[in-house]
């Protein structure tokens, strides 16, 4: 409902990105673990956490999770959600890799999809084999919704009792080749959600901005953070992780939602 506090969600690093497109890209463990703390200061409740190696490239390495998560929670409380999803073509074991560091919360993306001129694999094999190590660990997890058709996935997957009955859902727009970040396309999503499912917005790119802001008007929570967008307005790059949380705490304050602390957003989302 509108007055439900707001949970703002801070994807720090990605796995698209390196130092030649963003330059301010946190990489290390140390790196990460200071953005996160900018991030929950500034009013993040949830850090999506992917990871690099020494070279800077994308790694599902539990070793680096670990030493990044250790990083991030010796300088602030906040819920740990790891991505599963990687790299687009992250072997299916590594993806798997830092679920058994037990985590608050991991993602799990719900179908096969274009990606840019990739694909991201999601076939039944993979959402099966993630789902069940979620279980295994006992990890709330974040179904990551990238095209309407993945809804039908969530209900098949639900029936079939291979996810998990508690959930939260993330609808990520604007990846090109799958659902576009509209604000009809939102409604239609949420519209088929259960009542009193949680659920929040990300929008890649210029997107970001009006699609989060539809989102704490509908009820629904946000994701924010350069993983999805490097602007924070035409021509001027985000100068931090921090900087796009603090636009949405204050935001969120014209439009009297209030912004959930970290246990206020346990307790959302029943953690
Ligand atoms: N990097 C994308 C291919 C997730 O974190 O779970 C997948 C992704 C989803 O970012
Ligand atoms: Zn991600």
């Amino acid at each position: 409902m509108m007055t439900e506090p707001l949970i703002i969600s801070s994807a720090l690093v990605g796995a698209e990105l390196n130092r030649d497109i963003y330059p301010f890209l946190p990489l290390t463990p140390e790196e990460i673990g200071i953005a996160a703390e900018e991030a929950v200061d500034a009013g993040a409740s949830i850090i999506h956490l992917h990871v690099r190696d020494k070279e800077g490239k994308p790694t599902q390495s539990m070793d680096v999770f670990r030493e990044a998560g250790r990083q991030i929670s010796s300088r602030c409380d906040c819920i740990l959600q790891y991505s599963t999803g990687g790299a687009v073509g992250t072997p299916l074991a590594e993806r798997c890799e830092p679920l058994a560091l037990k985590p608050e919360m991991a993602t799990l993306s719900m179908g096969t999809m274009n990606f840019g001129d990739e694909i991201y694999e999601n076939s039944a094999e993979t959402i099966t084999t993630i789902a069940g190590k979620i279980r295994e660990h006992d990890i709330m997890p974040e179904l990551e919704i990238f095209d309407y058709g993945m809804m039908e996935n969530v209900a098949r997957f639900l029936a079939q009792d291979i996810i998990p009955k508690h959930f939260h859902v993330d609808f990520v727009l604007g990846v090109p080749g799958a659902m576009a970040a509209s604000a009809r396309n939102l409604v239609l999503l949420v519209d088929r959600l259960k009542e009193g499912q949680s659920w929040s917005v990300a929008a890649l790119g210029r997107h970001q901005l009006p699609l989060t802001t539809q989102a704490i008007t509908m009820g629904g929570h946000v994701r924010t953070g350069i993983e999805d967008n490097i602007y924070f307005r035409k021509g001027e790059l985000v100068k931090s992780n921090a900087q796009l949380v603090a636009r949405m705490v204050r935001i969120a304050g014209e439009l009297n939602r209030p912004v959930a602390s970290v246990d206020q957003a346990r307790e959302i989302l029943g953690l």
